[in-house]
């Protein structure tokens, strides 16, 4: 697949750089432009056929003459220039964090190491100790970091596998002769990351659905093994995907059982045996007799086991099988409860699109209110706003809120916590914005009593609404920053505060089992999209997920509000802008 050659050549160069000590603003553009390729679902050839190598996301001009070079030649005169200078195997050693270029080339020249699985090997050996300035706990932390990579590296971002699951779902529901397709799996579970791609199809039999495959989906797939209940293929960008083929008759079955989770399984099934029934993927059947009592619904399995039908994102076996047990299942959060969106960006910031245009798309999706919250100064990159953009941008809100009403615009903001724990703009200019929402981008490497500090400072802050992705984790980029959940859940809950379920792909942050354990504190959230294009807004959806996965139900979430609710929670004080949420 050219796709994970062109992330290689693309971290190759990145590194080369890193060896030349090149300005880390130009190895980051390459790091930054490989992983957006590796999550393309489309082949690059035909990206680049199209003329549209620079529309991929972080690819300019100058990287995508690189792209287009080794496309065309299948070599990269501009890599090969700097791999001159350069012992070979130094590159992929430098990928690993806590490897750096001199590291990276000491590591090469004395232990005559060359990939990252030799140096994974070197480490478990204890080799790496014996060379100077390294010691047993770098050894041991850069064997972690090896193993991360190899893990991040399988997982694909729920975000990216979401949409190439709907395709290849719909695709195969139009093509005659298939009966039923779904999800199965991690994604129908709606698991942040995903190993690889289940799908269900009923039909006759399995050369159906391997002739719809063959012809019926929008990329040409790479059947990697086909045989009468199970077809494999790679979808674009090597996802593996798996697709079960069964008859329509044992549909529930097969859907309860692909769909996991493995562990999920595992507790139905010792259910079952208590009940003298045994449970496999074609149905329920009576021990004694053999015969079937369930298996065309999944609903009618879940009935048979004295069950509630357990929405597939509770199924982890944390609790759900007894709880449906015994009736109380929450009545999870649902796209269709959300009223409006706490978290997106315009051009006044970094966003791509104008207030009007957000707002509008917003309506569209059957909002009754969007938040513009644009970054504050101290986020420098992002260009925040100053004052006079913010008395421009409030002026623009107004003028619109006329035009749009009874749609509402809140005029929100992003505002930076400082490295120091002060927050970017001083207390009346914020008392100026209908909704303070406060988020931690920089200094993020503190130690975590500094950062659980600044957070503490931020919830406390009477003006301040929400704090945003209150982690900081990006998925399979950059872990959480270091602080004390616990004390950022207890301080929310005193002051009252909300706590973000931010839907941005990489983010996903409070993730599923930290807003579990603060919904279970009593903790109220905000769900964003984080949206940063009109397309951003459809990240709620995501948000919704991970609400989900947290088991909570539309009271704990304040996009579910009613407008006067919603109004007292971002007014607790006196509303400065009058308008906001029908305070007209
Ligand atoms: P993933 O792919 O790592 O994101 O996670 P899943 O949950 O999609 O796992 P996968 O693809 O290996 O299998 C899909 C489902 O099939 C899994 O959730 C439960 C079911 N399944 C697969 N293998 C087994 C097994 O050995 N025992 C049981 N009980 N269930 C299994
Ligand atoms: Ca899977
Ligand atoms: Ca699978
Ligand atoms: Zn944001």
């Amino acid at each position: 697949m050219p796709n994970a050659d062109v992330v290689a050549l693309l971290e190759n160069i990145a590194s080369a750089l890193e060896l030349k000590q090149e300005s880390p603003f130009r190895i980051r553009a390459y790091q930054e432009a490989a992983r957006n390729v590796s999550f393309l679902t489309e082949d690059i050839r035909q990206i680049f056929a199209a003329g549209k190598l620079q529309e991929i996301p972080g690819v300019g001009p100058s990287i995508a003459a690189k792209i287009a070079d080794y496309l065309t030649t299948g070599t990269s005169a501009y890599l090969d220039s700097m791999r001159l200078e350069a012992p070979p195997g130094v590159l992929e050693l430098t990928h690993i964090p806590g490897v750096g270029p001199r590291r990276a080339r000491m590591i090469y020249d004395s232990l005559h190491v060359q990939t990252a699985t030799e140096l994974a090997d070197a480490c478990r050996q204890g080799r790496l100790r014996t060379l100077k300035g390294l010691g047993e706990t770098t050894e041991a932390s850069i064997l972690k970091e090896i193993e991360r990579l190899a893990e991040r590296s399988r997982r694909i971002p729920l975000g990216m596998a979401l949409p190439l699951a709907e395709r290849i779902v719909s695709s195969l529901r139009a093509f005659s002769g298939i009966e039923l397709a779904e999800t199965a799996g991690s994604v129908r579970r709606w698991k942040e990351t995903v190993g690889d791609l289940d799908v269900l199809v009923a039909a006759e039999d399995a050369a159906i659905v391997q002739d719809a495959l063959v012809h019926g989906l929008p990329f040409s797939p790479e059947i990697i093994a086909s045989g009468p209940t199970k077809i494999t293929f790679l979808a674009p960008g090597a996802h593996q995907v798996d697709v079960r083929v069964v008859p329509k008759s044992s549909w529930g079955a097969a859907l309860q059982y692909f769909t996991g989770s493995k562990a999920h399984n595992i507790a139905l099934r010792e259910r079952a045996l208590a009940r003298g029934l045994k449970l496999n993927e074609y149905g329920l059947f009576e021990v004694d007799t053999g015969s079937r009592v369930a298996g065309r619904t999944e609903e009618e399995i879940y009935e048979r086991l004295d069950l509630a039908w357990i929405p597939p994102e509770l199924r982890e076996d944390a609790g759900e099988v007894e709880a449906a047990g015994a009736g109380r299942l929450p009545r999870l959060l649902e796209s269709s409860d959300v009223r409006g969106d706490f978290h997106s960006h315009t051009t006044y910031s970094d966003g791509e699109a104008g207030i009007e245009a957000m707002a509008r798309a917003a309506k569209a999706l059957g909002y009754e209110f969007l938040a513009i919250t644009d970054h504050s100064p101290g986020l420098g990159i992002t260009h925040g706003l100053d004052l006079a953009k913010l008395a421009r941008q409030r002026q623009e809100i107004a003028a619109l809120r006329l035009v749009l009403a009874p749609f509402e615009i809140l005029h929100g903001i992003e505002l930076e916590i400082r490295a120091s724990g002060e927050l970017d703009f001083p207390a009346d200019i914020l008392a100026g914005f209908d909704i303070v929402t406060a988020s931690l981008h920089v200094a993020t490497r503190q130690e975590s009593r500094r950062i659980t500090a600044r957070l503490l400072r931020a919830l406390a802050h009477p003006l301040v609404r929400i704090l945003n992705h209150p982690s900081g984790r990006l998925l399979g980029t950059r872990p959480p920053y270091a602080f004390d959940l616990d004390q950022v859940i207890e301080a929310a809950r005193q002051h009252g505060k909300a706590l973000e379920i931010n839907g941005s792909y990489l983010r996903l942050d409070l993730p599923d089992l930290s807003a579990r354990r603060a919904g279970d504190q009593g903790v109220v959230f905000s769900l964003g999209s984080d949206a940063h294009s009109i397309e951003g807004l459809g990240a709620m959806r995501l948000a919704v997920a991970v609400a989900r996965r947290a088991w909570l139900k539309p009271e704990q979430v304040l996009n579910t509000w009613p407008a006067d609710r919603l109004a007292a929670f971002i007014s607790s004080r006196q509303l400065a802008a009058p308008g906001a949420l029908g305070r007209r």
